[in-house]
């Protein structure tokens, strides 16, 4: 009965594996075409974990240990917590000679900050690296670490990035440059604070390692793109796998929610039956174990509600609670700075119209008065020149202003789409995002009434000098037509801007 369930089990994988390698999404393993090429795929339950029980009584992960800050709960490792200075790490207690394997990681890394610090690693070593400067694990390690490094230590604004590093046992990281010269393979990922968790998909197959992201924009587990490969990659035949994480003067929390292994065996190669890897025996022990620990759990879990009837949860999670409670509050509050700031810019804009207005209207009466007294032959050029081309570049600012204003609306209008799907840290970013816009807007906004303010001091067209003068036809429709023009586009905007004001507030 087993044994049909297994071979069920792997159809199933193959199934999954043929989708997964169609040549859209890139060469999943390393040179398979068809589906009559795709490994066979076992799931190896003594080197993973996930929850919902994840984490023993007693704090301890079954077949993992855990070392430094790592907090191990029923449903995620936080490898390190958002504390300054952190480092964690979990390894698997005993060793994987595996020659083809697949690992797949779900982790989120968020943290309040624009930027994070210092990153997770995933590790695939002779020894366990229990403790050390590499994210949180020793250095000169004999193997592979697949790096999601957040913080740019060189300062060449490209992290955060994700980074397949090789060592024999003698390389020492280059922190201070990213690892930058020792990346066997890199792609730039922006994993932090996604609506989703992060996945990453390791594998390994013919001397082949290929790193896939989802990048947790979407719920689909399977929506993974390509991210880095690396060819003839040698790495130890026996090792641990790890995962570390290391928080520096910034600090993000360092979540894994899973991490599943899959021996992946060659198309035409013989599986082990899982009877000959796992003794009777020890088989009735894990399911006695198993069964002993799902009591206790359940007797205490009574025991604790009994005792504490007032109590939801554990504190952590009561720390999360308020972290979201704040978030949304940031976001009500945004909304009512952006309503705000909406209204106060179409005082501002309002007043420059009033100001063009009275500008125009004098402007206008001034070269009615001349024309009337000019003698031909004569134009006030200079000062017909400069009255155009500030009106062109008024114009040019209300324009601007315009495209600035539709840009922002949108973003309202996508963050309120978006927003209850998307996640709170999601939505502060765009927040931020906008309220940032708003300010570029306000400060032109401020500096287009500046100029307004005080233009008839510049320009001084009611002080003209009397002297003889006269204005041509040409100069007088190019001043009209430009006058229309700035009308006709205030106009449209405002009414644009009622429209969007209406169907968002
Ligand atoms: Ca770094
Ligand atoms: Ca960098």
């Amino acid at each position: 009965m087993a044994v049909s369930i297994e071979q069920l089990r792997v159809a199933a994988c193959l199934v999954i594996l043929t989708l997964l390698c169609n040549p859209s999404n890139g060469d999943v393993a390393g040179g398979a075409a068809g589906a009559t090429d795709a490994p066979h795929r076992r799931f190896e339950y003594k080197y993973s974990f996930k929850g919902p029980h994840l984490s023993q009584s007693d704090g301890s992960i079954p077949f993992w240990v855990h070392t430094g800050n790592a907090i191990p709960s029923a449903d995620q490792i936080r490898i390190t917590p958002s504390l300054r200075s952190q480092k964690g790490s979990v390894w698997t207690k005993n060793t994987v000679s595996f020659e083809n394997w697949e690992a797949e990681v779900t982790f989120r890394i968020s943290g309040r900050g624009r930027m994070g610090a210092d990153g997770l690693a995933v590790w695939f070593t002779a020894g366990q690296g229990l403790e050390g400067p590499v994210y949180g694990a020793a250095d000169s390690w004999n193997g592979v670490g697949i790096f999601f490094d957040s913080f740019d230590n060189d300062g060449k604004k490209n992290n955060p990035a994700i980074l397949i590093v090789g060592n024999n046992g003698k390389l020492i990281y280059d922190h201070q440059n990213d690892g930058s010269t020792q990346a066997l393979g890199t792609c730039l990922r922006d994993f932090r604070n996604k609506p989703y968790p992060i996945r990453a998909k390791i594998t390994y197959y013919k001397k082949s390692l290929t790193v896939m992201i989802n990048n947790g924009f979407t719920p689909d587990k399977d929506d993974y793109e390509f991210c880095a490969k690396v060819d003839n990659m040698i790495i130890p035949h026996e090792g641990y796998f790890g995962i570390s994480a290391a928080t520096g003067g910034l600090a993000d929390d360092h979540d894994v929610l899973s991490f599943l292994l899959f021996r992946l065996t060659e198309p035409g190669q013989q599986l082990p039956p899982p009877e000959a890897e796992i003794p009777k025996e020890e088989k009735d022990k894990y399911q006695e174990e198993f069964e002993n620990f799902q009591q206790e759990l359940d007797k205490k879990k009574e025991a604790f509600q009994k005792e504490h009837p007032d109590v939801q949860g554990e504190p952590v999670e009561e720390l999360y609670e308020s972290v979201n409670d704040r978030e949304i509050r940031q976001v009500f509050e945004g909304q009512n700075r952006i309503h705000l700031e909406i209204k106060q810019l179409n005082r501002q804009l309002a007043m420059i119209l009033d100001e063009q207005r009275r500008y125009v209207s004098v402007v206008t009466d001034e070269i009615a008065r001349r024309g009337a007294a000019a003698e031909p032959g004569q134009v006030p050029s200079q000062h017909l020149d400069t009255i155009i081309t500030s009106q062109q570049e008024v114009l040019k600012n209300l324009n601007d202003l315009r495209n600035s204003f539709s840009d922002t609306l949108r973003q309202v209008a996508s963050v309120q789409h978006q927003g209850n799907a998307a996640g709170a840290y999601e939505t502060v970013q765009h927040f931020n995002d906008i309220k940032e816009h708003l300010h570029v807007v306000k400060r032109s906004v401020e500096h287009l009434a500046q100029r307004n303010g005080g233009p008839s001091e510049k320009v001084k067209c009611p002080e003209l000098p009397p002297m003889p003068s006269c204005l041509s036809t040409t100069h007088f429709l190019i001043f009209v037509v430009v006058q229309s023009v700035l009308f006709f586009g205030y106009i449209m905007y405002r009414s644009q801007q009622e429209a969007a004001a209406k169907k968002f507030f």
